[in-house]
């Protein structure tokens, strides 16, 4: 990992991204992957890497993110949905053409951390359910999360998406059709 080499001189360019909060959740994600990694048999700096990586965007203003999505024909079901899932996806695009991360697998576990996708990786698990249960996480629910991601990965990613798609419901928000069948593909192979 070339950039995990200097860690360092990532880090400072990360932390530029985005407010203090932020990074710390960064930080929290990137341990968590980690050690959900080698707990899972997944690449621990792929994984770390990718936890550095996830939030790039989150804190950029939405008109930058828009114009990275619209130059790079990203669908109008993106576009015209809840701005809260844009900096995954322009993350993943920002990271490679700014930072020049080539790795496929890092590219899609950035891609896919906020909506999830049907037959997810297993590097695509381990950095969303890192998202959801790294230390400054806080929600309620998160215990059984943080518990369940010791047993059982892929019960502890179901419980976390079914989490949140109750949450927009409540809210009276859309579901992403991605979180959808990221969902139901979980839970239909438990
Ligand atoms: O970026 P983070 O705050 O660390 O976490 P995230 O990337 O998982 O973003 C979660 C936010 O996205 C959360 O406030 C819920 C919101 N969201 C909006 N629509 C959807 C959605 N999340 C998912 N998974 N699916 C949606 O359709
Ligand atoms: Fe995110
Ligand atoms: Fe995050």
């Amino acid at each position: 990992m070339n950039l995990l080499a200097n860690r360092e001189a990532l880090l400072v360019r990360v932390q530029a991204q985005m407010h203090d909060k932020r990074y710390q959740h960064t930080l929290g994600v990137a341990e968590t992957a980690r050690r959900l990694a080698e707990r899972y048999g997944a690449d621990p700096d792929k994984a770390e890497l990718a936890g550095y990586l996830h939030d790039y965007c989150k804190c950029w203003p939405v008109e930058k993110m828009r114009d990275i999505l619209v130059r790079h024909d990203m669908p109008e079901e993106l576009l015209n949905g809840e701005k809260e899932l844009w900096h995954a996806f322009a993350g993943a695009i920002v990271i490679q053409t700014e930072l020049g991360v080539t790795d496929p697998e890092i590219l899609q576990a950035v891609r896919y951390h906020t909506t999830g996708r049907a037959g997810m990786s297993l590097l695509e698990k381990v950095v969303c359910v890192a998202d959801y249960i790294e230390p400054n996480r806080n929600f309620p629910g998160v215990e059984q999360i943080r518990s369940l991601a010791q047993q059982d990965l892929n019960a502890a990613l179901a419980e976390a998406l079914g989490g949140t798609i109750r949450f927009l419901i409540e809210q009276r928000k859309t579901v992403y059709p991605l979180t959808l069948t990221a969902y139901n593909d979980l839970v239909s192979r438990q």
